[in-house]
């Protein structure tokens, strides 16, 4: 370019900057990458819903990548995000292992990450700039906090509880199960006969279900479900086994969608405990703090709740998700 155009230029340009940028010079929307886990669950596609509805309302470009619950799927979806230079790379880890390879490449990229949902275990904390997300070692103790209460009930029986974990290896499922028996130490009473996983679906907690009814029958006195969505394909599963869920098997279950109020409605389900997938608008205000370089909170905890039966009624038509 002359020396003449590039003098018109700048002075073209200063001049539309003092008169009123037109929308030809107007900051270029924010980008970000998503790698969601899947759409194993009501809370899952709650919280892709948030997420995506908060990115249109703030005019963030959003590119969506849905990893069909496999980590390697993440992975390439992460790179993929630094090969287009997206200005934010934001994901909820299916699993909390085997991402320091991956990061450390977004980070040489110079492009923030922001957790979602789930931690990551990585060497180097500054891998990621923040982590949006429950606490669920908390919501593990909620859970069993709210069965040593019941058990009061019933003082001198001894409840065999068996419990559908969540995906192996994800935060959510080591967590719960952790925050569950810390809550349940020392009690006598209450004795964890089976544990295995279900992988957050109902199908799969159905089918795991029908393989501890089979095995123990009638002994089992509640399901401790990680979420919902296994506790209700297990319903299905103890009512064709010819018993009353929520009545002849006690039911604990996290999450707080709309079909675990309507299973408590309709005394099948006995609690859930709230883990809140809306997640999206906080998001994008950390997005946007991060890339005008403002300072962010390195761990932002949801505010949640727990909702026996009893409420259930009441409460359902506030529910959001
Ligand atoms: C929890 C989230 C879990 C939900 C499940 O934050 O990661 O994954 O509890 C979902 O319903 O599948």
């Amino acid at each position: 370019m002359t020396f003449h155009r590039r003098t018109v230029l700048a002075t073209g340009l200063a001049a539309a900057f003092i008169l009123g940028a037109p929308a030809a010079f107007a900051a270029k929307p924010l980008v970000i990458g998503f790698s969601q886990v899947g759409a194993e669950s009501e809370w899952r596609t709650a919280n892709t819903v948030s997420i995506k509805d908060a990115a249109k309302k703030e005019g963030v470009t959003l590119k969506f990548a849905d990893a069909q619950q496999k980590q390697e799927n993440q992975v390439k979806a992460i790179r993929s995000f630094i090969a287009q230079r997206v200005d934010v790379i934001a994901f909820s880890p299916v699993v909390e292992s085997g991402w320091d390879t991956v990061l450390l490449e977004a980070k040489r990229a110079r492009i923030p990450v922001i957790l979602t949902d789930r931690a990551v275990k990585v060497s180097d904390p500054s891998l990621y700039v923040s982590f949006l997300g429950s606490d669920f070692v908390e919501e593990g103790r909620r859970a069993g906090n709210w069965l040593v209460e019941r058990q009061k009930k019933t003082p001198d029986a001894v409840l065999n509880i068996v419990e559908l974990q969540g995906t192996v290896g994800s935060a959510p499922a080591l967590d719960r199960k952790k925050g569950f028996e810390e809550a349940i130490a020392g009690n006598a009473k209450l004795k964890v006969i089976r544990s295995q996983t279900g992988d957050f679906t109902r199908a799969k907690g159905k089918e795991v279900m029908e393989a501890f009814l089979k095995a123990e029958g009638k002994k089992i006195n509640v399901l401790y479900a990680h979420n919902d969505d296994m506790a209700i394909g297990a319903i299905q599963a103890i009512e064709e086994a010819g018993l009353k869920p929520g009545k002849d098997i006690i039911i604990i279950s996290i999450d707080g969608v709309k079909g675990a109020f309507e299973a408590m409605i309709a005394g099948k389900l006995n609690v859930t405990v709230e883990c809140n997938p809306l997640l999206g608008p906080q998001l994008m205000q950390i997005a946007k703090d991060v890339v005008a370089g403002k300072a962010v909170p390195k761990r932002v905890v949801t505010q949640e709740s727990v909702f026996p039966a009893e409420v259930a009624a009441k409460e359902f038509p506030n529910r959001k998700y």
